[in-house]
């Protein structure tokens, strides 16, 4: 397969989705061992401050750092490390994988950019995997704002508001989604059972291992490392 035309599309747009990209037979496998994890009632993990202030309602898991070895499939396949190279090089570095959960009536995720968008250069890359379909009956819908990857920081303002040309995509089982760290994002109130995604975070060459410990949102910037608001934003 050729992945220049994908690779251009992302660069683009910022984003890219890819239906049919993954087995279904590994989505269901992995699908089980996410849901068997989170079991019926599981706790929130982030502070009350970031829950209330970010208007992000999601639990995150790092099933690699606590040995969870069937999500290492994923890392070895070769389509997606030629689209990934594609993109970001040959000397791409993998970051981690985390599965974003949300609970049934939560917000799901405000506004955001991943990481700051100060170098051009540094970034990360999601590389969004979905084991079960995401739609209008389920909510999660994740939006993103076409080619906001060059417009630098998300400005301040609400939270929530629409903002003028974002897209609604609604993942299938087995669609992988990529979008740039830069790229203005959310993700929309949850209204069915739960809701997931499995994110194998990558990286170019030469971008610092914690790029993603600050997080701008449209009325903070916050630091995961620390649990801290480090900058609040107004307009
Ligand atoms: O779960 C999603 O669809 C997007 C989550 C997100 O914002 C991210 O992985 O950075
Ligand atoms: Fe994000």
């Amino acid at each position: 397969m050729n992945y220049r035309p994908l690779a251009e599309r992302f660069w683009r747009d910022g984003y890219l989705v890819v239906d049919d990209f993954f087995d279904p037979g590994l989505m269901a496998a992995l699908d089980r061992t996410i849901v068997d994890y989170f079991g019926d009632d599981p706790e929130f993990w982030h502070t009350e401050e970031f829950l209330t202030k970010s208007k992000t309602e999601v639990i995150p898991w790092f099933p690699q750092n606590e040995g969870a070895s069937d999500f290492d499939a994923v890392d070895r396949l070769e389509p997606l490390d030629l689209l990934t190279r594609e993109i970001l090089g040959d000397d791409w570095k993998a970051l981690y994988c985390m599965v974003m959960f949300s609970k049934q009536g939560t917000v799901g995720q405000a506004w955001h950019q991943d990481c700051s968008p100060e170098s051009e250069e540094k970034f990360n890359l999601n590389r969004l995997m979905y084991t079960r379909t995401i739609d209008k009956a389920t909510g999660g819908q994740t939006v993103v704002v076409p080619g906001t990857h060059r417009l630098g920081e998300l400005p301040p303002g609400d939270p929530w508001a629409d903002i003028d040309g974002q897209v609604v995509l609604e993942p299938r089982i087995g669609t992988l989604v990529l979008v740039h760290g830069h790229t203005w994002h959310r993700v929309l109130p949850v209204t069915g059972e739960f809701r997931f995604s499995t994110n194998y975070r990558a990286m170019p060459a030469g971008t610092p291992d914690d790029i993603t410990d600050v997080c701008v949102y449209r009325n903070m910037r916050y630091r995961f490392s620390t649990e801290s608001v480090i900058e609040e934003r107004t307009q």
